[in-house]
């Protein structure tokens, strides 16, 4: 094992001597460890992104303060994420190269899912995210620090965009114009939810922010919701930015880089077993923000394809790449997503309608 990791590892309040730590799970953002003592308990050890997450003092009080609420509202260890604190009694730890680290609780006896296999591991993680609502339902989302501001407000990404096709820093705009076309002929749909957050008519509230399947820890044995992990960029948004996120994701037939595009669409009783667990878990929706579910996933699918592109145009900057093309091949899958949405629109709007 690597002695810094050991390093860091000894800053923190552990039980027992740390016997291994391997790497573990596969974000896009966070380096993460898995880690195991001489007294059979395991933890998950992290280093925070500090060029993405600029200010981790708040980031990591955000994360205090949500897991303490939501601990207050719950018996069972396994249904919270539980953060180690450092020797020294803080949440996380920095450490002299500049970097950042923060130990959490190993959820013993659970998996998280890349995919799911069923339309029951997707209900069961729409059960997660929708518990994950409503637990926190009287939390003062205003009073949670804005980890990455204008992170969904989708006006704001169009702008990044264009500054990005401006520049055209390594010369790929004359390469995509069928997506550039594409993203911006969507603009003003995209706009939607944020003008109808502003007139009031959805409210504001705790969102997740990153609500990927292998964000949910199921029970290995009976597959049932326990909690939510990665934690890094809640702060306040609207339910549906969470719920579309989750849709796009694992209601897509295809991988999210996957480049034969017939092999990517919305499956619709993948997305209707995910909105059914969603409610039932989360019965406070207002009626608003029913009506919008489509909406939120189409506007998310969308926004998403125009981040990556956005990086595309800016070299790669943002989203860790394995090979070539990757950030073009993701826009292009989130963008036949929206095509596929447009032909399901009235399936889809028509499902939640009856339900
Ligand atoms: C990033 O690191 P990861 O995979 O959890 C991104 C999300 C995107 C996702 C797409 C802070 O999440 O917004 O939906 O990639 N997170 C951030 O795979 O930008
Ligand atoms: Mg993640």
């Amino acid at each position: 094992m690597d002695q810094t990791l050991y390093q860091i590892l000894d800053c923190f309040q552990l039980e027992g001597n740390v016997i291994d730590c391997h790497a573990h799970g596969n974000g896009l953002i966070n380096k993460t460890f898995s880690v195991e003592t001489d007294s059979h308990k395991r933890y998950v050890l992290q280093t925070v992104n500090h060029h993405i997450f600029q200010d981790i003092d708040r980031l990591m009080n955000n994360i205090q303060l949500v897991t303490s609420h939501l601990a207050e509202q719950t018996d069972d260890p396994r249904r919270v994420m539980h953060l180690t604190p450092t020797k020294k009694g803080d949440a996380y730890l920095a450490w002299r190269d500049g970097s950042f680290w923060r130990v959490f609780e190993f959820v013993e006896d659970a998996i998280c899912l890349e995919r799911p296999e069923t339309p029951r591991d997707f209900y069961e993680c729409a059960v997660a995210f929708g518990e994950f609502q409503q637990m926190l339902k009287d939390f003062p989302a205003d009073t949670l620090y804005e980890v990455i501001p204008n992170f969904h407000n989708t006006p704001d990404r169009f702008r990044i965009f264009r500054e990005a096709l401006a520049a055209d820093r390594v010369g790929r705009a004359k390469e995509v114009q069928a997506e550039i076309d594409f993203a911006l002929s969507h603009e003003q749909e995209a706009g939607q939810l944020v003008t109808l957050l502003e007139a009031g008519e959805l409210p504001l509230r705790v969102t997740h922010n990153d609500t990927k399947i292998n964000n949910v820890m199921l029970d290995a044995k009976t597959r049932t919701a326990l909690c939510v992990v990665d934690l890094d960029t809640v702060m306040p948004g609207l339910s549906l930015y969470d719920y579309g996120d989750a849709v796009r994701g694992g209601a897509s037939t295809g991988d999210e880089d996957e480049k034969d595009l017939s092999k990517v669409e919305l499956d619709l009783a993948m997305f209707e077993s995910f909105t059914k667990g969603y409610l039932a878990a989360c019965p406070n929706l207002t009626q608003r923000e029913r009506e919008c579910m489509p909406l939120g996933v189409k506007t998310i699918a969308l926004e998403l394809g125009l981040r990556f592109l956005t990086d595309y145009l800016d070299g790669d900057r943002y989203f860790a790449t394995k090979r070539e093309d990757q950030n073009l091949d993701r826009c292009r899958t989130q963008f036949k997503l929206v095509q596929d949405m447009e032909a399901k629109w009235d399936q889809m709007n028509d499902f939640i309608a009856n339900l």
